[in-house]
């Protein structure tokens, strides 16, 4: 017989969870990338939305080429042009962090630091490229603050990114926790999608971007993860009269 589930990890996706990076972070920085390249592609809000069907930044690059622009002759082999391309829109989109302008979203900072205080173990699993995690973390929670995190699963580090649950395998395996002893918070579809084929429960908080989409298999479904001052809309599920998730609603919900 298998132990009783105990939640001791908890697992965050970091674009749309932690921060909403992608309308005015990646976003700006991947425009910015292509000015500085001469190219006069320009990635709009609403036209961003659709490309975040895709996930991954070069993987996103190559479905736009695929789609738009699909006369478009690169000076070098695309497998070249790409990463090149997505290089300088990591080297942006840092700094954009380091100007200090994309802020944690409600309820982050205080649910890590009760988390850390009660001895659960912190992880992250994103699609995003490591060196833009490091530089959020550090931005927004503290100069160390990738240190708070036991594994940062990021990036190119598995072959499948999200809604493939690769990243999420992976980062079970390396931190040696059970699924079934995790809580993951994810922003978008593909997230969840990911961690559920994981076999991890998953509450879901939206942003402007993913507002729309199926979350119907997620523990709870909120419009952020609330303070104890700024109360979070409950979106779908039982958040058993509290209006922000702290860590005992959080093993209520694992429990559940
Ligand atoms: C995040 C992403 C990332 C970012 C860009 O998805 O899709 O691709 O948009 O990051 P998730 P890079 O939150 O599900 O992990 O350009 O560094 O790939
Ligand atoms: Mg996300």
């Amino acid at each position: 017989m298998s132990p009783t589930p105990k939640l001791r990890a908890l697992i965050f996706d970091v674009d749309g969870t932690m921060a909403d990076t992608e309308r005015d972070g990646h976003r700006v920085a991947f425009n910015q990338a292509f000015a500085a390249a001469g190219l006069d592609w320009h990635w709009s809000v609403p036209l961003y939305s659709e490309l975040l069907a895709v996930t991954g930044g070069k993987e996103r690059i190559r479905h736009y080429l695929n789609k738009y622009q699909p006369n478009f002759e690169p000076s070098t082999d695309l497998d070249r042009f790409i990463p090149e391309l997505h290089a300088a829109k990591t080297k942006y989109y840092q700094q954009l962090l380091a100007q200090g302008e994309i802020p944690l979203r409600p309820g982050v900072r205080r649910l890590l630091e009760e988390a850390h205080t009660q001895g659960v173990r912190l992880a992250i699993a994103t699609t995003s490229t490591q060196s833009n995690v490091t530089a959020l973390l550090e931005s927004t929670l503290a100069p160390d603050g990738s240190s708070w995190f036991e594994v940062i699963a990021a990036g190119d580090i598995v072959p499948r990114k999200k809604p493939a649950p690769d990243i999420y395998h992976y980062l079970l395996e390396r931190m040696g926790v059970a699924a079934q002893d995790s809580l993951v918070i994810e922003d978008s579809h593909h997230g969840l999608k990911a961690a559920v084929q994981a076999g991890l429960k998953t509450v879901v908080t939206v942003n402007e971007y993913t507002r729309n989409q199926d979350f119907s298999e997620a523990v709870l479904v909120l419009d952020h993860l609330g303070e104890p001052d700024q109360s979070f809309t409950v979106l779908a599920g039982d958040a058993r009269g509290m209006n922000y998730l702290d860590m005992s609603l959080a093993h209520h919900l694992h429990e559940s």
